[in-house]
């Protein structure tokens, strides 16, 4: 079994690390094959392509599991939404259609994401059996932003949406379809991602990203797929979100200070925190701040990640020096 499954699933403290956007723009082996692939939604459902993406950084670094390359609007894509991913920019959806969305058929949906689940089946066969592949999708609220209104990212446009519960609910269906069809691939952990979750007022916290939440980690309590939770941007509703939710892990970012993390996120294993602007910084800064999550969790199972993705201009020689500090650190 994996370290970072080891952790999730019998809450032992042992060595685990791995980072969100560690296949991406700051690689300079991805920006090659980048530059040759222009349209980015084909690139994630170039199932070889992807599996190479995806190995790039278990291939450069000591890392313990690798997330497989896709995107969290692809489930919008076989949904029926046209996806473009801009130039520097990054991703505009083409106008949502109730009818089409409501009217897409499983069986359609999984033929459209077949590249990502094959994908997977050829990472698995290439990466080593200790480590783990992990996979992940967008929580309801998150991808609603970019399907709704990712421009304006007004917060009421989306929940005054006529026929908001109905979206809401095939959302959650459709996920959990591709959560399993990912983990029947050869994935063995899922992170769901609600990156804007802390764009939401208090009093709708609850109706758009708990709830949701709770009925996707529900659905994998129930088939056993170990899962791990970013609501990010929610404060102190962290509280709130692990006390309802329960997943086995919960990623944390970089507003949460890890000793308030420690006394308030209980029976759950928490993951990540550091600031990835610190990679930016000089060494001995990042050490410090990476040493600060280890001596405030060097009694509890934690995974060692970051606050929120990779940054693009993150030198490599960085990365590599961040995990050498972690596999040495022993106080
Ligand atoms: O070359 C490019 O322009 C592509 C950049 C890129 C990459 C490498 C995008 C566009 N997506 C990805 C891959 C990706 N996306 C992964 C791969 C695995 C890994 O982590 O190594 C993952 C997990 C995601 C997830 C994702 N996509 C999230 C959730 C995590 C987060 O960063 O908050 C979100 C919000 C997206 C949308 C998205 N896709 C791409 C961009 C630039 C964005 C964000 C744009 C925005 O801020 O609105």
């Amino acid at each position: 079994m994996s370290n970072l499954k080891k952790i999730l699933l019998e809450k032992v403290s042992c060595k685990s690390i791995w980072f969100m956007r560690q296949a991406g723009r700051y690689l300079p082996e991805f920006r090659k094959i980048r530059s040759k692939n222009t349209n980015f939604i084909e690139l994630c459902l170039n199932s070889e392509l992807s599996s190479l993406i995806t190995l790039q950084p278990i291939d450069r670094f000591d890392l313990d599991s690798a997330i497989i390359f896709s995107d969290i609007l692809i489930v919008p894509h076989a949904l029926g939404q046209k996806v473009n991913f801009i130039k520097d920019y990054g991703p505009e959806l083409g106008p949502f259609d109730l009818e089409v969305f409501l009217n897409i058929k499983e069986k359609d949906f999984l033929k459209s994401l077949s590249p990502v689940y094959k994908a997977i089946e050829i990472t698995r066969r290439k990466l080593s059996k200790e480590k783990s592949l992990i996979c992940f999708i967008g929580a309801p609220w998150t991808l609603l932003i970019y399907m709704l209104d990712h421009k304006k990212k007004d917060v009421n446009t989306i929940l005054n949406y006529p026929n908001i519960n109905s979206i809401i609910n095939k959302l959650i269906k459709f996920l959990n379809i591709h959560i399993e069809n990912q983990i029947n691939a050869g994935a063995d952990v899922v992170q769901v991602f609600d990156s804007w979750a802390g764009l939401l007022p208090e009093k709708e916290l609850e109706t758009f990203c708990i709830k949701p939440n709770l009925s996707i980690i529900e659905f994998c309590k129930q088939k056993k797929i170990p899962n791990i939770c970013f609501p990010k941007g929610i404060k102190k509703n962290y509280e709130k979100f692990n006390n309802i939710v329960r997943p086995d892990g919960l990623s944390i970012d970089y507003n949460i200070e890890p000793e308030w993390a420690r006394a308030k996120l209980l029976d759950t294993v928490i993951q990540g925190g550091m600031n990835p602007d610190l990679l930016l910084k000089k060494d001995d800064e990042m050490f410090q701040a990476a040493a600060k999550y280890l001596k405030a969790f060097k009694r509890n199972p934690y995974i060692f990640n970051l606050g929120h993705g990779l940054l693009p201009e993150t030198d490599p020689d960085k990365v590599k020096k961040l995990i050498k500090f972690y596999r040495n650190f022993n106080e």
